[in-house]
């Protein structure tokens, strides 16, 4: 028996009802289904867009040739994922702040992190996380635990709330599986309770790691779990780099007007592994893969660009070898790089570092040299 039956001396409150949107513009045919948002008319952005994407792209694969080569760790892919971070990244200023996840390689790269930087990370070299651009000084490094990214960037945003600084706002990620987290539902919940100029983005690329969507939640959406903290939900196609530019674009602005959080689910999906460590046929089916190729997001957008004479097959040509290029030559000074003291993990943690981890620091000193 429900436990609504049993109550039968209480009174049914109604307290919400909520539908959740699905924003798409491009659909997989890269054909529009909506009206353009303005930015569409600038061709130049609109190329640096898809120019963003197919990097990301090809670094992927080149990412996956290192680490088979024995040139590189582990590293978390985008494959058919780069036009959730390209389109939301393209929206942030200079004076927003962004927090990364472990999978924001889009993103970074579009906010001005260099390849060779995200290459470093994940090669275990510190100076990774010191990004180079000084315009990045407020940007937080790649964190590795799941969610606690979320916590970070509502910690910034309520800095920016308490110190009313104007124009200014909040944008990070996490993981489909990352909003399982207690983490994600505090963050969620002070986004609520205190307004913050905060934009939290859901990867949902269906998998955490080898578990599926449907083992993870029983919520029919992630975007729903914004209703419990009081905040906006929607859902976008992250396929289609048009909507999650629009809706990133709008939810932004909206905090920093000051009109509080947005959280927003962008559906897409994992065309590579976990990370490059992983087998992802054990638990993916091929079928299933094969459907997700088709609506991967170089292709239609693309085909769009063609369509709207932004773009011909001898410039698309063009610009692929311009971003092998790019790709090789931030692969070389990856490659190149000289190695870093073994001392240097201890350097970028603490401004004075501990005792007890001055003593070990000591010990490295002596069995490895400085
Ligand atoms: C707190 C915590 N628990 C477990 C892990 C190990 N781990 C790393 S990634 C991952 C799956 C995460 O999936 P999801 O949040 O959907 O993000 P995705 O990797 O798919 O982008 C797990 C369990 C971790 N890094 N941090």
């Amino acid at each position: 028996m429900s436990i609504s039956k049993l109550n039968t001396f209480s009174e049914c409150k109604s307290v919400a009802h909520f539908n959740i949107n699905f924003i798409q513009y491009l659909n997989e045919d890269g054909q529009l289904c909506a009206e353009a948002p303005a930015f569409c008319h600038d061709k130049i952005l609109m190329l640096s867009l898809y120019r963003a994407i197919k990097l990301l792209h090809l670094f992927d694969l080149k990412v996956l040739n290192l680490h088979r080569a024995g040139q590189m760790g582990t590293y978390t892919g985008t494959l058919g994922q780069e036009a959730v971070g390209i389109g939301a990244a393209s929206c942030l200023t200079d004076n927003d702040v962004f927090v990364p996840y472990y999978r924001s390689a889009p993103d970074l790269y579009w906010r001005g992190v260099k390849l060779h930087e995200i290459l470093m990370y994940w090669g275990g070299d510190e100076r990774g996380s010191d990004f180079a651009d000084p315009r990045l000084i407020n940007d937080f490094p790649i964190p590795i635990v799941i969610a606690s990214q979320l916590l970070h960037a509502a910690g910034v945003a309520s800095a920016i709330k308490l110190r009313q600084q104007k124009n200014r706002a909040v944008l990070t990620l996490v993981g489909d599986g990352g909003t399982s987290e207690g983490d994600f539902y505090e963050a969620l919940n002070v986004a609520g309770a205190w307004q913050l100029p905060l934009v939290i983005i859901i990867n949902n690329n269906r998998w955490a790691l080898s578990e599926p969507n449907t083992r993870q939640t029983a919520c029919q959406t992630l975007a729903q779990k914004a209703i419990a903290g009081g905040i906006e939900g929607v859902q976008v196609d992250g396929n289609d780099v048009i909507a999650m530019r629009a809706v990133t674009e709008a939810a932004l602005a909206k905090a920093r007007a000051g009109g509080g959080a947005t959280l927003i689910e962008a559906l897409t999906y994992r065309l590579c592994a976990h990370t490059t460590i992983d087998d992802a046929t054990r638990y993916v089916a091929s079928e299933e893969l094969d459907q997700a190729w088709q609506r991967e997001p170089l292709k239609r957008l693309k085909t769009w660009l063609i369509t709207n004479e932004m773009l011909d097959a001898a410039q698309d040509a063009n610009l692929e070898i311009e971003c092998r290029a790019e790709v090789e030559r931030e692969v070389e000074i990856f490659l190149n790089m000289p190695i870093q003291a073994p001392t240097a993990i201890f350097d970028f943690l603490y401004a004075e570092l501990p005792e007890r981890l001055l003593s070990q620091r000591d010990d490295v000193i002596k069995h490895r040299g400085s």
